[in-house]
């Protein structure tokens, strides 16, 4: 389908996770009562949103950096934080998403291709919050003295682009003046000309009517044979495909050639119809041009009741004078609203991309590897481990000991021996270092403490 395109570059960052709270109960003559420090708050999702209402993606043209909401701090009396607002982004219907590497700004994949009114996809999730320290309590660990730090949020680079689909196609044989009705109706400027297959790419031209305002197709023209691969018409057929609506034009005048209009018309739908067979139920609406020559009266009113017993709108239009283009023009736009209307509302699920996108990228960012970086010094990198890291209170020995836990539990204690990491040696992971003390070095936690811990 012809398309405008427009593309922009966006970054994106949820709102990070608000902290779990350390807090022990309070109560009188209770000298140190239970945990009960809340959970912080989740962060808001940044969301990316097709709307009907939108038909471009000025918004981000001038403001790249999207930021959500943060969850909020969990407190004591185990109140746990307020999570954070999503931040909604419309964009118009038809917008492809992908992701960018951020540092070479190079496309990874495609997240989504949002095409429905409502579709949606989270696009940078926020963090979660960090949970309190009566999570952590254990048949060994009565009074756990810490808390999650809250999860730091996604941040990405997102490319965002607009697939504008032609909401009408001009279809008919050469020269009956669909180049010369596309320059009327928009401000296209297509080539026109006296001799057939001027037209060899398809124009597009964005029409205003009324309240109404829809993109036209033009197309190079038809001809018998078309759709089994004569003329140029069949690579074109694909072009109209996609479109909701055709404007089928006729040269009332028959051409140079002395076509009969009435068999113009026939072939051009028997065309369309051996191409696709849908497209031959394809809302259609049939336009008479060339009316301002003489003596057309009589063949108007003979294509015209053809046309209606077929079910069409028939329009009769001289792309020459003008006569008759607006009513035109205010029809379709009409039909084109209807069209729309009629597709926000067809039970075609309004698809959610978020599972899809984020299944890609957990197991992108579960995976991790052992680097040795010097003589007895190891770096693990992997942006999940990383996340761990970020997310533990190194000030705090139990915290520590938990994470390390995780590790183990995760593979990373294997992956280390496995690449020669020996009690002793340097671990480092983003910006942390520590000693690695061997597997199963710790013997203070219960196993059932973190079942939760698998993903
Ligand atoms: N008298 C008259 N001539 C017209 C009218 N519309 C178009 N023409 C003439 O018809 C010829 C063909 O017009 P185009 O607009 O190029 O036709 P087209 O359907 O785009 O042709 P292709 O691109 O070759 O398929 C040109 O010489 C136009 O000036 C009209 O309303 N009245
Ligand atoms: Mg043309």
């Amino acid at each position: 389908m012809p398309q405008f395109t427009d593309i922009c570059r966006i970054n994106v960052k949820g709102g990070d996770g608000g902290a779990g709270c350390m807090s022990f109960r309070r109560e009188a003559y209770v000298p140190k009562g239970g945990p009960d420090g809340g959970d912080g708050g989740r962060g808001g999702n940044v969301v990316i949103q097709a709307s009907a209402q939108l038909s471009s993606l000025v918004d981000y043209r001038f403001k790249h950096h999207f930021r959500a909401e943060r969850g909020t701090h969990g407190q004591g009396s185990r109140r746990d934080g307020k999570n954070g607002e999503d931040l909604i982004l419309k964009v118009p219907m038809g917008t492809v998403v992908r992701e960018l590497d951020p540092e070479t700004q190079e496309v990874l994949f495609d997240i989504a291709d949002l095409t429905h009114d409502g579709e949606r996809v989270i696009v940078a999730p926020g963090g979660t919050g960090g949970r309190g320290n009566t999570h952590f309590v254990t048949s060994t660990r009565r009074a756990p003295a810490f808390a999650e730090k809250g999860e730091p949020a996604e941040e990405h680079w997102i490319e965002l682009e607009m697939k504008l689909m032609a909401d009408a196609a001009l279809v008919g044989m050469p020269s009956v003046g669909k180049s010369s009705l596309i320059a009327r109706m928009s401000a296209a400027r297509p080539k026109i000309a006296d001799y057939p297959f001027t037209t060899l790419v398809p124009n597009l031209g964005m029409v205003r009517a009324g309240d109404y305002s829809y993109v036209v197709a033009d197309v190079p023209g038809l001809i018998e044979g078309a759709s089994t691969g004569r003329g140029l018409g069949h690579q074109f057929l694909r072009h109209i495909e996609r479109t909701a609506l055709i404007m089928h034009v006729i040269d009332i005048t028959g051409g140079f050639e002395g076509r009969d209009p009435i068999e113009d018309y026939r072939i051009i739908n028997d065309e369309l119809a051996a191409y696709a067979s849908e497209l031959a139920d394809r809302p259609q609406v049939v336009v008479a041009n060339k009316c301002d020559v003489s003596g057309m009266t009589e063949r108007v009113a003979e294509l015209k009741r053809v046309v209606l017993e077929d079910g069409h709108d028939f329009f009769a239009v001289s792309a020459l004078t003008g006569a008759g283009m607006q009513t035109l023009m205010l029809a379709v736009g009409e039909r084109v609203a209807e069209l729309r209307k009629a597709l926000a509302e067809s039970d075609e699920p309004a698809e959610d991309f978020t599972e899809l996108w984020e299944r890609r990228r957990h197991a992108r960012d579960r995976a991790f590897t052992v680097v040795p970086e010097g003589e007895r010094i190891w770096r693990v990198l992997g942006k999940g481990v990383e996340r761990l890291c970020v997310q533990t209170d190194w000030e705090n020995e139990d915290a520590v000991i938990y994470l390390q836990h995780r590790f183990s539990r995760i593979g990373v204690d294997d992956a280390l021996e496995a690449a020669g990491c020996e009690a002793g040696d340097e671990v480092r992971i983003a910006g942390y270092s520590f000693a690695y003390e061997g597997a199963d070095a710790d013997p203070f936690i219960d196993d059932d403490d973190i079942d939760e811990e698998v993903e």
